[in-house]
């Protein structure tokens, strides 16, 4: 009995010391102190065993159950150690590396764009007035104007929501529910996205942005038109720029005109930029047609004023010099980041 004990707790001790994971340490816990371990199997030979020796074999089992218990215990602690010194070493933190930068983007160009504009607008005392990029038909063609079966309305009416409602082809509808409010005067500019029905290339897109002009006021003329944009070309494009007005026709302004800048580029005297022109096209204006001013409440007898159209893009891709309007809406940040 002796003999088998020693065997017992030799073969337990070097089969700890052989463990190297602390789930391991618990078979052998399970193999040799469990109800159905090594040494319970002793104990249940003891019938065997002289009554008068019991009590020694009992006590030797216990000792051999206590030395196999401490020899667990200091081995898992062991084990535990050598574990967390792992860990601790595979989680270091270096406190000195420097911090990730964080990616803050860029302004697109759209966006530095606008913010001109608005700059050179609000500081000739303009508002600047947003409004839904989903409209009644009515104020995006009637009110302007584009009655039904109009030419203009062909050229735009794609994008219908159902027979009244339309994604916007112009910011226009938002200086017209302007006007119907009916407070006057009225100086305003009206950014924002716009759709149409054409096809993406190097110049068009089913959607883009907009600016929109209006002032209405007493004794508005086409000299104030002029004067106005003139400035606002000088202060965008730069003092020695020139403007010229050619006629031309919009259903919601008569008369109407086109606005070219002198090419600031080569100054006007005619280059690969302007094509030979000296001349590059900026914008449509005219005076506020009397029936558009009718029909959003405002009295033309009293009241005139001129308005005026700009495609954001088309002053982005202008001032930065991009040649494909597609990049704007890549939205490459290393694109993005250059201007
Ligand atoms: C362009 C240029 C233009 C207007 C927009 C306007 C707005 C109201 C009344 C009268 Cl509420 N006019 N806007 C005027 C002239 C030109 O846009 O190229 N449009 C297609």
């Amino acid at each position: 009995m002796k003999d088998q004990l020693e065997k017992i707790k030799e073969e337990a001790v070097r089969q700890i010391e052989a463990s190297e994971a602390l789930e391991r340490l618990n078979e052998i816990r399970v193999a040799y102190l469990g109800k159905k371990g090594e040494l319970t199997s002793v104990l249940k030979g003891m019938k065997t065993v002289a009554p008068e020796d019991r009590p020694k074999v009992g006590q030797m089992v216990n000792e051999a159950r206590e030395m196999i218990e401490a020899k667990l215990e200091e081995t898992r602690q062991a084990l535990a150690k050598k574990a967390r010194e792992a860990q601790m070493k595979a989680e270091v933190i270096d406190v000195t590396l420097p911090a990730k930068k964080a990616n803050v983007g860029h302004r697109h160009p759209n966006t530095i764009a606008l913010e001109e504009l608005e700059r050179i607008f609000t500081g000739m005392g303009y508002e600047v007035v947003e409004g839904p990029e989903i409209e009644y038909d009515e104020y995006n063609f009637t009110k302007l104007n584009i009655p039904e079966g109009h030419p203009a309305k062909d050229e735009q009416d794609t994008f219908y929501i159902n027979k009244e409602i339309v994604l916007r082809t112009q910011t226009s509808p938002v200086q017209a529910r302007t006007m119907e409010k009916g407070v006057l005067p009225i100086r305003m500019i009206s950014p924002g996205r716009v759709f149409r029905s054409d096809e993406v290339d190097a110049t068009h897109s089913p959607s883009f942005h907009q600016v929109e002009g209006l002032v209405i006021d007493k004794n508005i003329t086409f000299a104030d038109l002029k004067g106005t944009l003139a400035e606002f070309a000088r202060e965008l494009f730069g003092e020695e720029t020139k403007v010229k007005f050619r006629p031309h026709h919009f259903p919601f302004t008569e008369p109407s005109a086109e606005m070219d800048v002198s090419c600031f580029k080569c100054g006007g005297k005619g280059c690969r930029f302007c094509k030979g022109t000296g001349w590059i096209e900026i914008l449509g204006c005219g005076m506020v047609h009397p029936h558009v001013l009718e029909m959003c409440k405002i009295d033309p007898e009293k009241y005139t004023g001129f308005a005026f159209g700009v495609g954001l893009e088309r002053i982005a891709l202008l001032k930065y010099e991009i040649d494909d309007m597609r990049l704007l809406y890549e939205n490459d940040v290393r694109f993005l980041k250059q201007f």
